[in-house]
């Protein structure tokens, strides 16, 4: 895997707790990721994109216990489904990864020993909520209950602590120094006012079950899954491997969480960095939580969103488009096929499919050639103008994980594309003016070259096609510098046919 070598940057996924099926949630954290990392692909960078399975802990033990088989055999039936979601929902090239493989397990125990410094042995007594894999303090507990709703458990028993206290300091002044290190700015200001309100010792192993990685040289005792879990970013790279490859990628890592992880990542991940000496990641990027007609989605209420379902009933693209135009990325939102149904007939099939069709099919009419002409008139170079720089214009949006706004400049493209057709009627002007048709036609293909471009990450199979119907590679931003000089075009077929 060349690209693991040799990257200029990394994106990761959080890697997902095997005890249930694939959701939607899992889904739409995967085809983030997806989009920031084609986005920069096609812009020449070398990027490496990690997914994965998390498998250890109690929780999982518990599920496998209940389904009645081995816990090896069913993480693998498990974490077989979360693969063939990565593939369902089109994740470009990516490593992978599963806590339960051999190169975790070692890589988890070198990181471990990193941390020696900063770890004693202590006796642990408390609330935990397996379903969170998480401690609760006494005063959070209400009626058993944790403040997510899990059900408590009194656990007892010796166990490692890390020395997390001692990095609260270092962490602030982190956050201090790199403002964009959290995002976005609402989460940041709820971590550090978190932090600040005083942060104690971590406790890191279990003795009690020992479904997780052996800490080492300390029998009976396996690691706090969240650690276990977390290394698994840094085993993507190759460590405890070259070292300095696995700091220079780290320092250009982008890590796209839910919000309810995010604690996890802006403090316990950079606390056990900074104290194995690993460069801490670029930024963590916290998304919101989808709710189904206003209910929290949950296996009990039965109203969990099936992505495969969705695809099968809806197609993907569709899909990938509508979870990131709907809401802001970062904030919550509702899911109803009512709204994904609208967005597919107003937005892709009116707005997108139209426009390529009724343009494409309109070439083809005219023998299939476009006679190019960039003697503009002023609307074609305004339109001209929007459609060069609309990679340009998503770019720093993307950066900043804004993929809302994004969206929101193709689709004032596709409008003002729309437009121009309905303003300047080329099938008047093919009677009249085969010249302006020519310039008006030329502006229009390379608008939706652009819109093609700028939609490849969200959209990369609808854009495949359009890019077949013109002829255009649609591998590389640098393309969108060429011109249509002796283009030829095929036929068109609808993008989003309105009704199965
Ligand atoms: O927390 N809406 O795994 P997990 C939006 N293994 N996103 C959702 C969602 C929803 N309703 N539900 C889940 C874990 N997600 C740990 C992570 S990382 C080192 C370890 C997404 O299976 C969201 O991205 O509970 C969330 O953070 C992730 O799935 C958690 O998946």
């Amino acid at each position: 895997m060349a690209w693991r070598k040799n990257c200029d940057s990394m994106i990761t996924t959080p890697i997902y707790y095997i005890n249930g099926d694939p959701h939607i949630g899992h889904a739409y954290a995967s085809i983030a990721a997806d989009i920031i990392v084609r986005f920069k692909r096609l812009d020449g960078e070398k990027v490496h994109f990690s997914t994965g399975t998390d498998e250890h802990g109690i929780k999982v033990a518990r599920s496998a216990e209940n389904a009645g088989i081995g816990v090896r055999e069913f993480s693998d039936q498990a974490s077989q489904k979360f693969r063939e979601m990565s593939s369902a929902v089109n994740l470009t090239d990516h490593d992978f990864i599963r806590t339960t493989e051999e190169r975790h397990r070692k890589s988890a125990q070198a990181f471990w020993k990193l941390l020696e410094n900063d770890i004693y042995k202590g006796a642990y007594s408390g609330w935990y909520s397996a379903r969170d894999e998480e401690y609760v303090t006494a005063e959070d507990v209400v009626d058993g209950k944790s403040p997510s709703g899990a059900t408590v458990e009194w656990m007892e028993e010796e166990s490692f602590f890390f020395r997390l206290s001692a990095y609260q300091n270092r962490l602030l002044e982190h956050y201090e120094k790199y403002p964009e290190f959290i995002a976005p700015i609402s989460r940041r200001n709820e971590v550090i006012a978190f932090v600040k309100s005083g942060l104690k010792d971590l406790s890191i192993s279990r003795n009690k079950f020992d479904w997780g990685i052996p800490v080492p040289d300390s029998e009976g005792h396996i690691m706090y899954v969240w650690i276990d879990a977390l290394v698994n970013y840094i085993t993507s790279l190759g460590f405890p491997n070259d070292l300095r490859r696995v700091s220079e990628a780290m320092s250009n890592c982008i890590h796209i969480v839910g919000k309810e992880i995010l604690r996890f990542h802006a403090v316990y991940w950079p606390a056990f960095l900074m104290s194995a000496g690993i460069t801490l990641p670029k930024r963590i990027f916290a998304h919101g939580w989808w709710t189904r007609d206003g209910q929290k989605m949950s296996k009990s209420v039965g109203n969990v969103v099936d992505p495969f379902a969705m695809i099968t009933e809806y197609g993907l693209d569709p899909l990938r488009y509508f979870l990131f135009r709907e809401i802001r990325f970062g904030e919550d939102g509702d899911f109803s096929e009512t709204t994904l149904r609208k967005r597919i007939s107003y937005d892709l099939a009116n707005d997108l499919g139209n426009l390529v069709q009724r343009v494409l099919a309109f070439i083809q009419k005219l023998g299939g050639s476009l006679t190019v002409n960039y003697d503009f008139s002023i609307k074609e170079k305004e339109l001209y103008a929007l459609s060069r720089n609309l990679v340009e214009r998503m770019r720093p949006l993307i950066e900043k994980q804004n993929l809302h706004g994004a969206l929101d400049c193709a689709w004032e493209l596709i409008a003002e594309s729309n437009k121009f057709v309905s303003d300047m009627k080329p099938w008047e002007l093919a009677k009249t003016d085969v010249a302006r048709l020519n310039c008006v036609l030329t502006a229009l293909c390379e608008s939706i070259r652009a819109i093609s471009f700028g939609l490849a990450p969200f959209m990369p199979d609808t854009t495949r096609k359009i890019f077949d119907f013109m002829n255009v590679d649609g591998k590389s931003f640098t393309e969108v510098e060429r011109d249509f000089t002796n283009q030829r075009c095929n036929p068109p077929v609808p993008l989003f046919p309105r009704e199965k």
